[in-house]
């Protein structure tokens, strides 16, 4: 990477060493323009205080990404902590950053059984739910209406194991449900936003054992399940939570996205890290194993023409959900590095690795039921 003329007279004049990291991570081109070019996106997870002024990262986020996930902000529970009495700010903060700097918004997540705040369980848990849940899917996406470009609408609702049919989870119900809740949120979610792209977002379909086929089985059951009940979904998010050492089958994964891409919906990589608690001790070899396990990911998933993008789940390793995640945490106590840029906002292997894997994607071409194509930059 060079140190630009800009950095250099920085640094002469005494800057200090922060701006001057900042200054030099944010040089070069980004991943945004490097996906734009093939006729992708890259986007990433941010918090309200990420794109606050004189945030470190704001020069970083502004340099890097295209589209914007709020990590937590627009989850129900957040936005909705006390019953009728609905909290904007911080999700506003996130959006309001993104208009103002020409950036998409992703909304996640109008639905998610992990997002049902305290005061709505007992009530989710009756046979009334559903009117509950459909009133906050068309608040939430009815107030956003015509400034987040696409919502995953619902998040997660797929667990085998929970042994009900289509594979659906029991969670938030404390009845059994069938995929009809799962076309009702997406029709309210129409109706509040009709230009609005609706996903179905999920994770644990990536890897080539036994409880990853069963979720990818389930979401190719539910995504025939929602057309057959004409329910307006255009996406399935694909979270793309990686761990170093874990099985990937590139023949297979290629094949499950061929099957999903033949529905006619298009995928996006909605949260993409990649765990370490398997890799090497020492950074550099970490790193580096880090950033080949994304590379063989991507390679193969961008591959696939119906694939619009990629989102990581945060820039920067110390904001990662794994930090605080007692299974993903290393047996040498160290931290994780799942994240393309390290702590002093350096660069990594994996920055990298998303780079050429963007770079080496196919071009795309516009498919029938795609939305359009982002600008060509560059
Ligand atoms: O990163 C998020 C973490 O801060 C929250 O505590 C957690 C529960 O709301 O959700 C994390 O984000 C998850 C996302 O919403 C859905 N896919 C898995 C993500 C990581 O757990």
């Amino acid at each position: 990477m060079s140190v630009s003329r800009r950095t250099v007279l920085r640094l002469a004049a005494g800057g200090c060493a922060a701006s001057a990291m900042v200054s030099r991570a944010s040089e070069g081109e980004g991943l945004a323009r490097r996906a734009a070019r093939r006729g992708l996106s890259f986007g990433c997870m941010v918090r309200p205080e990420h794109v606050e002024r004189g945030s470190p990262l704001l020069p970083v986020i502004l340099r890097e990404a295209a589209m914007l996930v709020p990590e937590n902000d627009l989850k129900w529970r957040a936005l909705e902590p006390a019953r009728g009495r609905p909290d904007y700010s911080r999700a506003e903060k996130i959006v309001g950053f993104a208009e103002r700097n020409g950036l998409k918004m992703r909304g996640h997540t109008a639905f998610w059984y992990k997002g049902v705040p305290d005061w709505a369980k007992p009530e989710i848990a009756s046979p009334a739910a559903m009117p509950l849940a459909l009133r906050h899917v068309q608040e939430v996406v009815g107030h956003f209406r015509g400034r987040i470009a696409e919502w995953d609408v619902v998040n997660e609702a797929l667990e085998a194991g929970d042994g009900l049919p289509g594979g659906l989870r029991k969670a938030p119900f404390g009845q059994a449900m069938d995929a009809g809740y799962i076309a009702d949120c997406f029709h309210a979610a129409r109706e509040a936003d009709p230009n609005a792209r609706l996903y179905y977002n999920d994770f644990a379909v990536e890897y080539d054992d036994t409880p990853h086929a069963l979720r990818r089985k389930g979401v190719l059951d539910l995504l025939a399940e929602l057309k057959r009940r004409n329910a307006p979904i255009d996406g399935l998010g694909i979270q793309s939570h990686l761990c170093y050492g874990w099985r990937f089958t590139p023949r297979l994964y290629r094949t499950f996205l061929a099957d999903v891409a033949a529905t006619g919906v298009d995928i996006r990589l909605t949260e993409m890290d990649v765990a370490d608690f398997h890799a090497a001790t020492d950074i550099a070899q970490r790193d580096q194993q880090v950033a080949d396990h994304a590379r063989r990911y991507l390679d193969t998933a961008l591959d696939e023409q119906a694939v619009v993008g990629l989102m990581c789940w945060g820039l920067r390793d110390r904001d990662s959900w794994m930090q605080s995640e007692r299974w993903t945490q290393r047996a040498d106590g160290s931290p994780e590095r799942p994240l393309p840029y390290d702590d002093q906002l350096q660069r990594k292997p994996l920055w990298d690795a998303i780079g050429s894997a963007l770079d080496n994607a196919p071009q795309r071409v516009r498919r029938r039921s795609a939305g359009p194509l982002p600008k060509a930059a560059g």
